[in-house]
């Protein structure tokens, strides 16, 4: 089969690690870039050896044979990108969160299902193998019925260096970081049809708020506290893990620290270590994230090709982007949120 042709719009912080994901990816190239900062267009050209290179998406979508666009710009342009790129009949990745507001990630999935593109949001953290792995073992029943979750990121990484918009939004750790760490929730737990949440503004550097606690249900006993803080300054700085703790049935599943494993079922326990390669293009502490990014592109590639529905497509992601706008409803009124009045 030919390789699938993709452009990407976005060429920054990011972006870089879509390119190199690119690159390793079997069955699909980038053959466009777009930025409207030539800075960036040039950097991210000459690193990656791309020539054609814009700095409007209209005028590159028009001028370039494509059959996929990568959106790795910021929330508030995803929905007008995503709307010219299904105009074109083109099928969509687009960045994570899915866009500023719930009626644009409806609106964007609207725009493709209509268009009849596939669309996936690159929600990536779920495909970090550690995460992939627990997911293996949960589906062997190894811990039995699953009946109770934490997925947890705590840390004081100075994540603004790299992403100085986040500490300008009104809102902060649970649209940037919770969002992953919500999806992993669903991922693992299954939906949640109601959230709890507090939230609170440690960092007075910083305009939104920096640690969230929720807890979701997930319908019929089964309960899952997803926690995050960037306050949170422990001995050793575990940025950007995500730990895991899981109980079944017929036994328990702990992700700890440094990735390490621990099943116990039966009365035995065993251990494993977790820890992500390091891909050659990747640095540490991110390479648990990169290792994602290029697993959800190669998925991405593997379903554009067998017609299949990625795991995360955008009617999915409007589930874990709902959670997200849930817990924000919960954390102003005090009040557990349903899913579906969320939805509605
Ligand atoms: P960034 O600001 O560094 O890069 C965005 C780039 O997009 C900039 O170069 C900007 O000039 C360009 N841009 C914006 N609007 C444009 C438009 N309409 N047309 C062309 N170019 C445009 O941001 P970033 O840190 O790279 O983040 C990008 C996205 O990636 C965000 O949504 C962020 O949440 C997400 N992100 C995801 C992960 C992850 O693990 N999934 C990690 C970091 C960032
Ligand atoms: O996923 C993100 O957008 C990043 C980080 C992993 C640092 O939170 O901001």
């Amino acid at each position: 089969m030919a390789e699938l042709r993709g452009a990407l719009i976005g060429c920054g912080f990011f972006a870089i690690n879509h390119l190199h994901g690119w690159r390793d990816a079997r069955g699909a190239s980038i053959v466009a870039i777009c930025d409207r900062s030539e800075e960036r267009l040039k950097i991210a050209g000459d690193q990656f050896g791309i020539s054609a290179r814009y700095t409007g998406a209209a005028e590159m979508l028009a001028q370039e044979k494509l059959d996929f666009v990568d959106i790795a710009t910021t929330a508030p342009s995803h929905r007008a990108l995503c709307e010219i790129a299904a105009a074109r009949g083109l099928a969509v990745i687009c960045q994570k969160p899915f866009a500023p507001t719930l009626d644009d990630a409806k609106a964007i999935v609207a725009a493709c299902s209509t268009a009849r593109v596939p669309l996936m949001v690159h929600e990536n953290f779920r495909w970090q193998s550690a995460i992939q792995k627990v997911k293996a073992v949960l589906g062997a029943g190894e811990i039995g019925e699953v009946f109770w979750g934490r997925v947890s990121f705590r840390s004081a990484y100075d994540v603004f260096s790299g992403q100085p918009y986040l500490a300008e939004g009104q809102r902060f750790i649970v649209e940037d970081l919770g969002i992953h760490a919500l999806d992993i929730a669903r991922f693992l737990l299954g939906d949640a049809k109601s959230v709890s949440a507090v939230i609170k503004h440690v960092n007075p550097r910083i305009k939104g708020e920096d640690v969230a606690t929720m807890l979701l249900d997930h319908g019929e006993g089964v309960a899952s506290v997803v926690d995050c803080s960037y306050a949170t300054a422990l001995e050793e700085e575990l940025f950007p893990q995500t730990l895991l703790e899981i109980d079944g049935s017929k036994g328990t599943l702990r992700l700890g620290p440094n990735y390490k494993l621990t099943v116990t079922s039966g009365g035995k326990t065993r251990k494993a270590d977790l820890a992500p390669p390091l891909l050659p293009w990747a640095s540490r502490p991110w390479h648990n994230i990169q290792e994602s990014v290029a697993h959800i592109q190669q998925h991405w590639v593997n379903c554009l090709a067998n017609g299949k529905e990625p795991q995360t497509s955008g009617a999915d992601n409007i589930k874990t982007f709902a959670l997200v706008e849930a817990v924000y409803q919960s954390a102003a009124s005090g009040q557990a949120v349903l899913l579906a009045d969320v939805l509605r």
